[in-house]
């Protein structure tokens, strides 16, 4: 289902956005120096960089109008549900919905060129419309994900929501703690070495207000 303006028109809650931010000049400031590390159990890490993007919510408005968002349908045992967030996924050599994001992939490229070897190709683009709209616990494993060390670098516009980390049950065996991460006004967080593999990760449902979100996941070839 195409779903681009009845989403627009107020199917949920509102995007108040930063008074500050709406209208300003998209700009992405450095990666280098400004990454912080936070190596995981089994050869996982993330990389964080809040605030990478200023002018995050005019991205923001634009993606929302812009892209042609669907909501999917799957199967769960004997019923077909709704997924619970609006998707728009980006092949290699699809054009980007917007210039900034042709910046992000390329800074993103240059800057971990030397340790992953491949560029990013793709995007999957995610709207969580409001904390009902979430991701269930999961790693990218479809592809070399599965296999392979690999990088998922993930641009969050709009309302801040909780990405939830936390190592598989069946490794950490009850043990391991449950990682949150407050994303949205351009932050930016990379999942790489073994973490599609070894730690899922999921974006919970919220009673609390939650405004709108949408995530950029760059991913590698042969990556879902
Ligand atoms: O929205 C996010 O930040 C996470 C998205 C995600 O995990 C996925 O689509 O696989």
């Amino acid at each position: 289902m195409r779903t681009k303006g009845a989403y627009a028109a107020g199917m949920t809650g509102a995007f108040q956005g930063s008074l500050f931010d709406v209208g300003q000049e998209i700009r992405l400031g450095p990666l280098d120096g400004a990454v912080e590390r936070v190596p995981l159990s089994f050869g996982a890490w993330i990389d964080l960089r809040p605030g990478w993007m200023t002018g995050a919510d005019e991205l923001f408005l634009r993606l929302e109008r812009d892209v042609p968002w669907r909501a999917e349908r799957r199967q769960m045992y004997e019923r077909v549900v709704d997924v619970p967030r609006l998707l728009c996924f980006y092949d290699e050599g699809q054009a980007l919905p917007d210039p900034s994001l042709d910046e992000a992939k390329a800074l993103l490229d240059a800057y971990y060129a030397a340790e992953l070897g491949e560029p990013f190709r793709t995007a999957g683009l995610c709207l969580y419309r409001d904390g009902k709209d979430s991701v269930a616990w999961h790693g990218d494993t479809v592809g070399r994900g599965g296999t392979d060390d690999t990088m998922v670098a993930i641009l969050s516009v709009g309302d801040p929501r909780a990405l939830a980390l936390r190592p598989r049950p069946e490794l950490a065996r009850g043990g391991g703690e449950t990682l949150r991460y407050e994303l949205g006004h351009g932050d930016l967080i990379v999942m790489g070495g073994s973490c599609q593999r070894t730690w899922e990760h999921a974006i919970p449902k919220t009673a609390r207000p939650a405004g709108p979100r949408i995530s950029i996941q760059f991913r590698v070839r042969g990556v879902r």
